[in-house]
């Protein structure tokens, strides 16, 4: 049976304490059939490695490479989140291209595929993950690899009039086509790639085909990614009982509680969800004294300008906020931008009548349907999501705005805020549904059964 090689930016290592995060979890039916997963180690030393060192945990083998300062900067702060990250959530003005970034970012890829290659088996297949390593499969061709290569994309794709703003798009868009499937995270995402096939390429793709590039096939699908929403939904009802949901639920004092749980990332919509929740105590004052607003703003990736800008706005306009309408007995926005336990979350989430998810693009967004999974089916909360969230394909129950209208989203707060029970428990029913049949045993079976064509044993199970 084939094994599955998993190369991702970032490599949750044990030993690194690294806690279950949502690609480790949906990738575990993977895991059970062996696998090899290789990215950075998250280090930087004097010189990028040029071969992998490798760590061994159960049926798990990770390979992993440390980056130069230099390598650091260019690549991944440079063109991977001062361009990629911007440009593929349909921000063209935040890019700062750099020629040398760019290479810095293709050197860095050529490494990977490098290290990678000295530890490569005949039959494995290889799973590429996100916009870090879009030319990987290319460098791994190049070193002479013919093992089959996928790549996931997990933020979103955009049309090629967006596309087009990158000076280096169609040398970019050609190496996508260097894998032998494509997969993206929602419908939206496939149409704004074959927008961009056709307008740069003159690829016009038949609908459901897959693409004939260079006398070879590409699948490509959109696999949207899922949790482990029943083992999500037993987390959340054994955290309820948790310390801390009982020191949340003490000190909210019987209020509504409302929750936001993003990375502090300018995608997430976060100033304007704060402006919302200021209309919210301004247009309908009967909440005030009676809502609490709990955003958990993790810090994330902190030597990008960008990032510390928006911390900046964010700590004044909570600050405005509070200092507009608490009270002395009374805090409206609770902001915090360290991380908490998943474990908490979980429990957060079922105590929160709100769950606010509103960023201005997202591949998916999980934290939408962590909220979902979450919820008591006897009084569940209600969730608010952006339309420009992957999730908002499926999840089509919730409360769906338009996160660049901040006064929609206070409408919805309050909407949600004073929904009937009936109403409540009829939406969360379907929507719980929907996040138990796309998964992430879904996900990862459904990727590897178009890697393998479904020929090769690869057969995952079924949630
Ligand atoms: C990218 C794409 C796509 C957040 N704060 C804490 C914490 N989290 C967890 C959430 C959730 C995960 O991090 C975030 O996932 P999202 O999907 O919401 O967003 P990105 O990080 O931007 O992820 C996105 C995803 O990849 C997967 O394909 O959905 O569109 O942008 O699981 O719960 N976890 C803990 N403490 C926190 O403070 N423990």
């Amino acid at each position: 049976m084939a094994r599955v090689v998993i190369v991702s930016n970032r490599v949750p290592l044990p030993s690194k304490g690294a806690k279950a995060g949502g690609l480790t979890v949906a990738l575990k039916d993977v895991f059970k059939q062996g696998a090899l997963w290789l990215g950075w180690s998250g280090e930087i030393a004097a010189e990028t490695a040029t071969s992998a060192k490798l760590h061994n945990s159960g049926k798990l083998d990770f390979a992993t490479i440390d980056l130069s300062e230099d390598d650091y900067r260019r690549f991944y702060v440079g063109f991977a989140n001062s361009v990629l990250w911007p440009l593929l959530h349909f921000q063209p003005g935040l890019l700062e291209f750099d020629r040398e970034d760019f290479e810095g970012y293709l050197a860095v890829n050529s490494t990977y595929a490098k290290a990678l290659a000295e530890l490569l088996r005949p039959d494995d297949l290889i799973w590429v993950h996100d916009y870090h390593l879009i030319p990987l499969a290319d460098a791994l061709r190049a070193l002479g690899v013919k093992n089959r290569i996928g790549f996931f994309l997990h933020v979103p794709f955009v049309p090629a009039s967006v596309f087009g703003v990158l000076p280096s798009a169609e040398k970019l868009l050609r190496m996508m086509l260097t894998y032998d499937v494509v997969g993206f995270q929602a419908r939206q995402h496939l149409h704004d790639f074959e927008d961009c096939l056709l307008s740069f390429l003159n690829i016009a793709r038949q609908s459901g085909e897959p693409i004939s590039y260079e006398g070879r096939s590409v699948v490509v699908d959109a696999i949207p990614i899922g949790i482990d929403s029943r083992g999500f939904a037993r987390q959340a009802k054994k955290a309820v009982q948790s310390r801390a949901a009982h020191r949340l639920f003490e000190s909210i004092e019987g209020h509504a509680f409302m929750i936001g749980v993003d990375r502090l990332d300018y995608s997430k919509g976060l100033p304007n969800r704060f402006e919302a929740f200021g209309y919210l105590l301004d247009r309908f004052p009967e909440h005030r004294m009676h809502v609490t607003y709990l955003q958990i703003a993790a810090r994330s990736r902190e030597d990008v300008a960008e990032y510390q800008r928006l911390k900046r706005e964010l700590d004044r306009l909570s600050g405005d906020i509070n200092g507009r309408y608490a009270d002395f007995d009374w805090q409206p926005l609770r902001y915090m931008t360290r991380a908490v336990s998943r474990a908490s979350l979980a429990g957060f989430h079922r105590q929160a009548r709100v769950g606010i998810v509103t960023p201005l693009r997202d591949g998916m967004n999980l934290v939408a349907k962590e909220y979902i999974a979450a919820q008591d089916p006897e009084d569940p909360g209600v969730l608010i999501l952006s339309r420009f969230a992957g999730a908002a394909e499926e999840l089509t129950e919730a409360i769906i705005i338009n996160p660049y209208d901040p006064e929609e989203i206070t409408e919805a707060m309050h909407e949600a805020l004073v929904m009937p029970l009936d109403e409540r428990k009829d939406r969360q029913e379907k929507l719980f549904e929907k996040i138990c049949q796309t998964t992430a045993i879904t996900y990862c079976r459904d990727f590897i059964n178009a890697l393998t064509g479904g020929t090769n044993g690869h057969s995952l199970t079924s949630q």
